[in-house]
């Protein structure tokens, strides 16, 4: 499957208004979400990679102090964001933990 294309500052400005969970800088996605315990943490990493192997799309994922996941996201390929960080972003959102 091709990469998509860099999404201009628009596209990414209007994605981003339906993702108000994530940090845009123009560059990446980030988020981080708090679990309520460090195997509920381990669980939503493991949903993450399942979904991410999925698309053949991967975030960076930090686990720290006990219980916080902290997700970075954008198409190494292009140098930014495309499509693929979006789409990635919204499924994250909806896996449940
Ligand atoms: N993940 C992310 N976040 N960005 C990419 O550009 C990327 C990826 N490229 N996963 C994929 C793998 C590519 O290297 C392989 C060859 O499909």
């Amino acid at each position: 499957m091709s990469i998509p294309e860099l999404l201009s500052k628009e596209l990414i400005d209007n994605h981003s208004a339906l993702l108000p969970m994530w940090i845009n800088d123009g560059l990446s996605l980030k988020r981080q979400f708090i679990l309520s315990n460090f195997a509920s943490a381990i669980g939503f990493i493991n949903a993450i990679a399942i979904v991410s192997e999925a698309m053949d799309h991967h975030p960076d994922i930090q686990l720290y102090g006990w219980n916080k996941v902290s997700i970075m996201m954008s198409t190494h390929d292009k140098g930014g964001l495309t499509e693929l960080d979006f789409q990635l972003a919204s499924k994250i959102d909806s896996i449940s933990f």
